[in-house]
C-alpha cells in the first residue's frame, strides 16, 4: 500500500539513494535478510513502484540470492493453477521447505491472497512464516513486469525461501518472458481441449518442463494426455536431438537444449502428469517431478546456463529501458518533438533524420566512450 500517494520525495533516507547508488545498506535490506516478512513486503512494493532506492536494494539482495529453486506455473485462466499452487505449497511445507509465491494475475491486480486458494490464505493468516504470498499486477510499461518479477524473485530468494513459485497466465510475450525466469516450468493443460493443446504450440509448449493435465476428474483428460504425447514425439525429444532452429538471441528454447546437449548428462524429457488439484490427487507426483528436474539441472550444468540466459535477458531489458528513458529525457529537454514535427510534416526533413537529430547527443556520448576504451 502506498503511504504517500503522489509524493516522490519520501523520507530523507531515500533521497540519499535516489541516484541508484546507496552509500550504505538500506535498513530494509538488513531487516529482510534478518527474516522479517514485513521488510520483504515493503521491498517488493518498492520494486513494483520503482520507488527511490530500489536499484541499490536489488543490488544488495542480488549478492545474497541464488539459492532458491524457481518454479513457474502457467496455463490458461481457470485451468486450476492457483488451486494446484495451493496444494503444492502444502506439499513443500510437509517436506519442511519454505515457499514464496508470486501470483501474476491480470484479472485481479492487488487482490493479494484472494487470488489464491484457501490453504495458502489460511497458512498466511495463521502466521506460518514459511509461506509468503504476493500478487503483482500486469500494469505498467512493456517489459516492466518481467523486470519487476525478476527483482521480486531476487528479494524472495535473498530472504531465504527454498522454493519460489510464480503463477502466471501464459498468454502474450510478456508472460512467456516471466515464465522463462523459472528453473522449472510447469504447464497446466485443461482436459478435453484439443484446441487448447493446439494453442499451446504458440511459444509456451517449447518451454514446459512438466505438463500437467489438471481436472483429470473430468472427461477428456486421457485424450489430452495422448495429444500431448503425440506433440512431444513430433518435437523429437530424444537425447542429443531436438534443435528447432538457430538460436540467434539469448533465452530461446534452443539455447537450453544446446546447453544440455553439450553436457554429459542425458536430456530432460518433459513429463506429462495428471492431477485433480481440488482433491490433491497427483500433486505429490508434480512435486517429485519438479525435484527430479532440479537434480537434472544441477547434474547437467543447465542450471547455470539458464541463469546466464535469464540474467542476459534482464540486463538487456534494463538497457532497453535505460535507452528509452534517455531518449524521452532528450525529447523533454528539447521541448518535445514539436519543432521537429513541423519540419517533418512540411517535408523539410524525413522521420529518420528527425530521429537522428534527437539521438545525436546520445550517440556522440557513446562514440566518445568507445574511443576512450
Ligand atoms: N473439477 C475440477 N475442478 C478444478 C480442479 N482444479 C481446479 N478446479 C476448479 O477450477 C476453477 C479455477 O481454478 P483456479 O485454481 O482459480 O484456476 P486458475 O485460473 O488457473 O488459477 C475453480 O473453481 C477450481 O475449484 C480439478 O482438478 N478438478
Ligand atoms: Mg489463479
Amino acid at each position: 500500500m502506498g503511504e504517500s500517494p503522489g509524493s516522490e520525495s519520501g523520507d530523507t533516507n531515500d533521497v540519499a539513494t535516489s541516484h541508484g547508488r546507496a552509500t550504505e545498506t538500506d535498513p530494509l535490506v538488513t531487516d529482510l535478510l534478518d527474516g522479517q516478512q514485513r521488510a520483504l513486503a515493503r521491498v517488493i512494493s518498492k520494486i513494483e513502484n520503482r520507488a527511490d532506492g530500489y536499484r541499490s536494494i536489488v543490488g544488495d539482495l542480488h549478492r545474497a540470492a541464488g539459492e532458491a529453486t524457481v518454479v513457474g506455473v502457467t496455463g490458461p485462466p481457470g485451468a486450476g493453477k492457483s488451486t494446484l499452487v495451493d496444494k503444492l505449497v502444502a506439499a513443500y511445507r510437509e517436506q519442511g521447505q519454505t515457499v514464496g509465491v508470486i501470483a501474476i494475475d491480470p484479472t485481479s491486480p492487488y487482490s493479494g491472497g484472494a487470488v489464491l486458494g484457501d490453504r495458502i490464505r489460511i497458512a498466511a493468516a495463521t502466521g506460518d512464516d514459511g509461506v509468503f504470498v504476493r500478487s503483482m499486477s500486469t500494469r505498467g510499461s512493456l517489459g516492466g513486469l518481467s523486470t519487476a518479477t525478476a527483482d521480486a524473485i531476487t528479494a524472495m530468494d535473498a530472504f531465504g525461501f527454498d522454493r519460489i513459485i510464480v503463477e502466471t497466465v501464459g498468454a502474450g510475450q510478456n508472460e512467456v518472458d516471466v515464465v522463462r525466469t523459472a528453473d522449472t516450468v510447469v504447464l497446466l493443460v485443461p482436459p478435453g481441449g484439443g484446441d487448447d493443446v493446439q494453442m499451446l504450440k504458440a511459444g509456451i509448449l517449447e518451454i514446459a518442463d512438466c505438463f500437467v493435465v489438471n481436472k483429470a476428474d473430468l472427461d477428456g483428460a486421457d485424450r489430452t494426455v495422448q495429444r500431448l504425447r503425440e506433440m512431444l514425439n513430433e518435437r523429437g525429444t530424444s537425447p542429443g536431438g531436438g534443435h528447432h532452429g538457430p538460436g540467434d538471441r539469448e533465452e530461446t528454447p534452443g539455447d537450453r537444449e544446446a546447453a544440455s546437449a553439450t553436457g554429459e548428462a542425458t536430456n530432460w524429457t518433459p513429463s506429462i502428469l495428471e492431477t485433480v488439484a481440488t482433491s490433491g490427487k497427483g500433486i505429490e507426483d508434480v512435486r517429485a517431478t519438479i525435484e527430479r528436474h532440479r537434480e537434472y539441472l544441477d547434474a547437467s550444468g543447465e542450471r547455470r546456463e539458464r541463469e546466464r540466459s535469464r540474467q542476459a535477458a534482464t540486463v538487456r531489458r534494463i538497457l532497453r529501458a535505460e535507452v528509452r528513458d534517455r531518449v524521452e529525457a532528450e525529447l523533454a529537454a528539447d521541448d518535445g518533438l514539436d519543432s521537429l514535427l513541423d519540419r517533418v510534416v512540411d517535408r523539410q526533413i524525413d522521420p529518420y533524420t528527425a530521429a537522428d537529430e534527437v539521438f545525436e547527443p546520445i550517440a556522440e556520448c557513446l562514440d566518445d566512450k568507445h574511443t576512450e576504451d
